[in-house]
């Protein structure tokens, strides 16, 4: 690196363990390293298990998202069996997983992100902090510290409303292949509805309106964390039983073009990650997680997802997009106007979704694990695209792979030296004062990068270390 290299690890204020390395000449960044500190190890965790364990085991990647593994683990069980829930299984899925969206929105706007605009009071847990160009008006900002306090205790109910259906969050038991094991009743409906009034009265009245406030204040970054401009969605929340409509259509903008999805073009690089050279370009259906922590060059355990070779930004934006729900623009401040809208967009469809449940009708379909097949569960959870992939032999678990989206936002560079996503939305980024590089972590947070997992391997001072976790 030719100028000043600034390093920031670990990252705070998101999920998991994620470094970031920039290199600032002439006050902008001018290159980018993604790192993904702790290997991610349930892929190997979930080999030889009962596949009906996977809904269970791949939430606990993630205490945010946990939902949206419970779902990409229970479609592509109901894939690989063969079956399709029933209506009321389909709709108690996208009311779970709709209310886990709803906390994590709020969660990263409030807890995660605003204190990179909103300047918090000079005590703990809000210093220390970087200094930086807090520009709020001392009215909006004194909301903005009052609203994060009031979002605590918001982030409660959508917990609740999932527990209704599922049992308790983050890690429920409600989901399995062939539909869910609540079922509906006149309580769980009325106890689900006046919390879902309470928390888009939030919405509506304070999320929203505080995130408009924030873009207009920080307007210069709509030009700022750009990126590939590449934005790719599996879509999600099934319409009817077709698993064609859905409320987030499924597809990709590449170059002014909306286009389809196939997942066949999608793969992994790991020429830059802590993995196996002979395991790059796979597509999920054959992919192989096999860690390499002593491979030089690579910098990350987070692999380098692609699709057709290219690398593509997922998550709220690309989802409303997409959808054609929103135009304005790809950058930081797009991101979070993006997540705050289809928070509202989502809380209003949970009404229409909780109305159509109908009580003594069924919320499971029969099935039984086939002696071997092979599956496919391609989702949205609330940072973007999910995908999981199940090979079952011998009535177990032979291999299975998730791609998440913080995969496919932090990746480092492909096999090919392509930047990741969010590597390529820092290049350009000014940096006023590198003792105190703010707009980096602007950059960085938009995405709400989560790199959650169990640890099993650090790199304390560039030496590997083996742990036993027990
Ligand atoms: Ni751990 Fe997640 C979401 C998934 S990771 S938060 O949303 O899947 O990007
Ligand atoms: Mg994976």
């Amino acid at each position: 690196m030719a100028g000043r290299k600034i390093v920031i690890d670990p990252v705070t204020r998101i999920e998991g363990h994620l470094g970031i390395e920039v290199e600032v000449a002439q006050g902008r960044v001018i290159d980018a390293r993604s790192m993904g500190t702790l290997f991610r190890g349930f892929e190997l965790i979930l080999k030889g298990r009962d596949p009906r364990d996977a809904p269970h085991l791949t939430q606990r990647i993630c205490g945010v998202c946990s939902a949206s593994h419970g779902l990409a683990a229970s479609y592509n069980l109901d894939n690989a069996f063969g079956v399709t829930p029933p209506d009321n299984a389909r709709i108690i899925r996208n009311l779970v997983v709709g209310a886990n969206y709803i906390h994590s929105h709020i969660l990263h706007f409030y807890h995660l992100s605003a204190l990179d605009y909103v300047r918090g009071p000079d005590t703990a847990p809000f210093i220390p902090r970087y200094k930086g160009d807090y520009r709020l008006p001392k009215d909006v900002n004194d909301a903005c510290v009052a609203h994060y306090l009031e979002a605590l205790k918001m982030r409660m109910l959508p917990h609740q409303m999932r527990a209704l259906f599922a049992g308790k969050a983050p890690h429920h038991v409600g989901f399995v292949p062939g539909g869910v094991t609540q079922k509906p009743t006149v309580d769980k409906i009325t106890g689900f509805l006046w919390r879902l009034r309470k928390v888009q009265d939030f919405i509506n009245n304070t999320y929203v309106p505080d995130a408009m406030a924030i873009a207009s204040a920080y307007s210069d970054y709509k030009k700022i964390g750009l990126g590939h401009k590449n934005l790719l969605a599996y879509g999600t929340f099934d319409l009817d039983s077709t698993g064609k409509n859905k409320l987030f259509k499924r597809g990709r903008y590449i170059g002014g073009k909306l286009l389809d999805v196939d997942a066949a073009k999608i793969t992994e690089d790991v020429k830059y990650s802590w993995y196996e050279d002979k395991t790059s370009g796979k597509n999920p259906t054959e992919g192989v997680t096999e860690p390499q922590p002593h491979k030089p060059d690579a910098y990350s355990w987070v692999k380098a997802p692609r699709y057709d070779g290219l690398p593509y930004e997922v998550g709220p934006l690309a989802r409303m997009w997409i959808n054609g729900d929103y135009k304005q623009g790809i950058s930081v401040i797009d991101r979070h106007i993006t997540r705050a809208l289809e928070t509202q967009k989502i809380a209003n469809a949970l009404e229409g979704w909780l109305m159509q449940l109908k009580l003594n009708e069924p919320i499971w379909t029969e099935c039984s694990v086939p002696e071997s097949a092979d599956g496919c569960g391609m989702v949205e959870a609330p940072r973007g695209a999910l995908g999981h992939w199940v090979r079952i032999r011998n009535h177990k678990i032979e291999n299975y792979q998730c791609v998440v989206p913080s995969t496919w936002n932090t990746s480092p560079r492909d096999d090919k030296g392509i930047r990741g996503p969010m590597e390529q939305a820092l290049i350009d980024t000014p940096v006023a004062d590198p003792d105190n590089p703010i707009e980096v972590l602007r950059v960085v947070r938009s995405f709400d990068p989560c790199l959650a997992c169990a640890v099993h391997l650090i790199k304390p001072n560039g030496r590997m270390k083996k742990f036993r976790v027990v």
